[in-house]
């Protein structure tokens, strides 16, 4: 008897731990946006608004140095949810189908960890943007995951260009109702799941569809702008019209991808170039307002002391500046991903910081904090739960992006440097020149500098798994 009882006490105890430690573990909400770039997040471009994240910010640590490991859509999110970087997967570019390809069809995604520790998942938006077997994507999450995509596109007479992609390329103040968008109804589940009783932690991601063209946007948040930039600087601050000049040839075959669009709305036609800004401006507040909908939703739940909130972006983007539209560049317009992470209790709430992360971090980071099940592979990434404890520790490490095999950028707290397969270089000054206008390769007062970080620099880039630039 005494035997049985003591088994019971036994099992009781260790019932309580479980429960106990499964309580302790933190919900996490990733929020994603898509192609936002530095103008509102790190106000530079004066005039961008984004109140609900500079809301945010007050609450979180901010990353000013923080950037994607591959500027483009499906690479940086094989990226972020792999735990790899793409020379070591060949996902490089957008339209190849790294899923569905070696290694990354075997190797599991952060989600599926999340899953397997024991967390409830929940995904809405764009995520992936890359498709996975169909099983695969259904096993991965607990809900039935709507993604919706980037509709409303743009109406003919709000079009700029022509060819196959023309209903992306203009800007269009939207008269229809918010639910047109998939950004709103994705906010509005998610509000709808934190309200809920959940026995379990949750992983949930809320990828935005916004800021990315189409530019249609809820007309109100085209309202907040002047179209023509009378109370904003027009172009925008880090345009320069003699930067290209000191671009070694890569270089300017990336600042040419999309270069129809910057033909149709670049300098030799101002009116189409403020309108893309316009529509720009308009779906980066709208995004803003999106993403605050679940921030507070979160803020009147149960869980909001417990919760770690991830803002990030997959990419940044440029709006002419380097005679360039869009991204896929490992400038910073493109490599730059704004970045703040709020911890559970509101710990180093407000703290910002400049050392450099990289999106690849994610997955160690949450492992580490969520006390998720190990992996069967190697995480590129460095856990910055040192920085998220101490922000102001020194973090020497810096953030690596790619762009295609051999093109490479690494970005510490003061420099950029970048090298092109022909072996050319760029180095910038961020502590003059956070516009990256001057390039410093040549000067041999940076030899050393540029040899720190040229050390960084892959030794084996895996072959490419396709795609297409841009
Ligand atoms: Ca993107
Ligand atoms: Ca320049």
């Amino acid at each position: 008897m005494k035997h049985i009882t003591r088994t019971l006490l036994t099992l009781a105890l260790l019932l309580c731990w479980i429960i106990s430690s499964f309580a302790e573990r933190p919900n996490v909400i990733l929020i994603i946006a898509d192609d936002m770039n530095h103008y509102g997040f790190y106000k530079t471009y004066p005039g961008t608004k984004t109140p609900y994240l500079d809301s945010f910010k007050e609450t979180a640590i901010t990353f000013q140095n923080a950037y994607c490991a591959s500027p483009v859509c499906g690479p940086s999110r094989a990226a972020m949810f792999s735990g790899l970087y793409p020379h070591n997967t060949g996902a490089y570019l957008n339209g190849a189908n790294p899923w569905r390809n070696a290694p990354l069809n075997e190797t599991e995604t952060l989600v599926e960890v999340f899953k397997r520790s024991g967390y409830t998942t929940w995904g809405a938006g764009k995520i992936f943007h890359a498709q996975l077997d169909e099983g695969r994507e259904k096993a991965k999450f607990d809900n039935d995951v709507y993604h919706g995509g980037f509709g409303p596109y743009l109406d003919e007479e709000y079009q700029i260009g022509d060819g196959n992609s023309k209903k992306f390329w203009g800007s269009q103040p939207w008269e229809g109702p918010d639910s047109d968008f998939p950004d709103v109804v994705n906010a509005e589940s998610a509000a709808e799941f934190l309200k809920q009783d959940h026995e379990k932690p949750f992983f949930m991601i809320y990828g935005l569809w916004r800021p990315h063209n189409p530019y249609t946007a809820p007309k109100r948040f085209f309202e907040m702008y002047d179209e023509e930039f009378k109370d904003m600087q027009f172009p925008p601050p880090g345009y320069d019209e003699d930067d290209l000049n000191d671009i070694p040839p890569k270089g300017l075959h990336f600042s040419r991808i999309w270069g129809h669009r910057w033909e149709s709305s670049g300098k030799s036609n101002p009116e189409n170039w403020k309108r893309i800004v316009w529509g720009y401006l308009a779906c980066t507040t709208f995004a803003d307002w999106s993403a605050g909908q679940v921030i507070e939703a979160l803020d009147k739940s149960r869980y909001a002391d417990n919760t770690i909130v991830i803002f990030t972006s997959d990419n940044g983007y440029h709006l002419g500046e380097k005679d360039h539209f869009e991204k896929a560049t490992v400038w910073e317009m493109a490599a730059l991903t704004p970045t703040a992470i709020r911890m559970p209790g509101f710990k180093n709430a407000g703290v910002v910081t400049k050392n450099p992360i990289n999106t690849i971090d994610l997955f160690p980071t949450l492992t580490e904090l969520c006390g998720l099940e190990a992996t069967e592979h190697t995480l590129d990434g460095t856990s910055i739960v040192p920085l998220l404890n101490d922000p102001h520790i020194k973090w020497k490490q810096p953030a690596i992006t790619t762009y295609g095999p051999e093109v490479f950028s690494a970005k510490n707290t003061h420099y950029r440097y970048i090298q092109y397969p022909d072996g050319e270089e760029e180095l910038y000054d961020h502590d003059k020149d956070f516009h990256e206008i001057h390039n410093l390769a040549g000067d041999p007062k940076y030899k050393k500098i540029i040899e720190e970080l040229r050390a960084y620099r892959p030794k084996h880039w895996v072959t490419s798994l396709g795609g297409r630039n841009g």
